[in-house]
């Protein structure tokens, strides 16, 4: 995609049934929930975590917290099956030994979107993220690193993983609203994995 930034495509195949699987037993501990921008927006995505640190937002900011802070339990644990995907695939883009605390996960209904962002609250911005795509199409907005430059275009479908660190890693990036669509195996949605070193 760019320097940095790599599009693998249709690269979880071989484990397709166990990481859905294991997605759902996560989606059943800590539910899907719209969270609010420390400006007073709710999120049209619907987010949750698995890992040892989840990614947060509400009124007093954007953090990474080891609670969840609706059942004020710790997150659900990453299962083997995404934390062996996210290193593979950080491996086959030249990132090696990527050990991720945090996986966020995104839910997009359609007309959900998702604005041009960096993502900036992990300390380690050596780490790239990796990026995981399932259900539903979408068009990836990929920018440089001011909000003005202009954006390029990707389409990621389910299966594809982007990878991307090094001179791409605060580049800003976001998600066109989402089209009307069912998918075969996810139905009615788009699910996004972001595998990140927040420490
Ligand atoms: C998404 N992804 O694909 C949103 N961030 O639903 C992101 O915001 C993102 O895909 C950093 C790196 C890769 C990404
Ligand atoms: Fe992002």
């Amino acid at each position: 995609m760019a320097e940095g930034a790599v599009l693998l495509h249709g690269f979880f195949r071989d484990i397709e049934t166990e990481l859905i699987a294991d997605l759902r037993a996560i989606v059943k501990a800590a539910p899907f929930r719209h969270m609010v921008t420390p400006g007073g927006h709710m999120m049209s995505v619907a987010m949750t975590n698995c890992g040892s640190k989840g990614w947060v937002t509400d009124q007093g900011g954007y953090r990474y917290d080891a609670i969840d802070p609706d059942s004020g339990r710790p997150w659900p644990a990453m299962p083997a099956s995404f934390r062996d995907l996210a290193a593979r695939a950080a491996e086959q883009s030249g990132f090696h030994h990527f050990a991720p605390q945090a996986c966020l996960i995104n839910r997009y209904r359609p007309r959900a979107k998702m604005s041009l962002h960096q993502d900036r609250d992990e300390l380690d911005l050596g780490a790239p993220i990796v990026s995981v795509s399932l259900g539903l199409p979408a068009t990836f907005l990929f920018g440089g690193l001011a909000r003005n430059d202009k954006t390029q275009k990707f389409r990621l479908e389910h299966g594809d993983i982007a990878v991307w660190g090094g001179p791409a890693r605060l580049a800003y990036h976001g998600i066109a609203p989402l089209a009307d669509g069912e998918h075969p195996v996810m139905g009615p949605q788009r699910i996004n994995l972001t595998f990140r070193k927040v420490q």
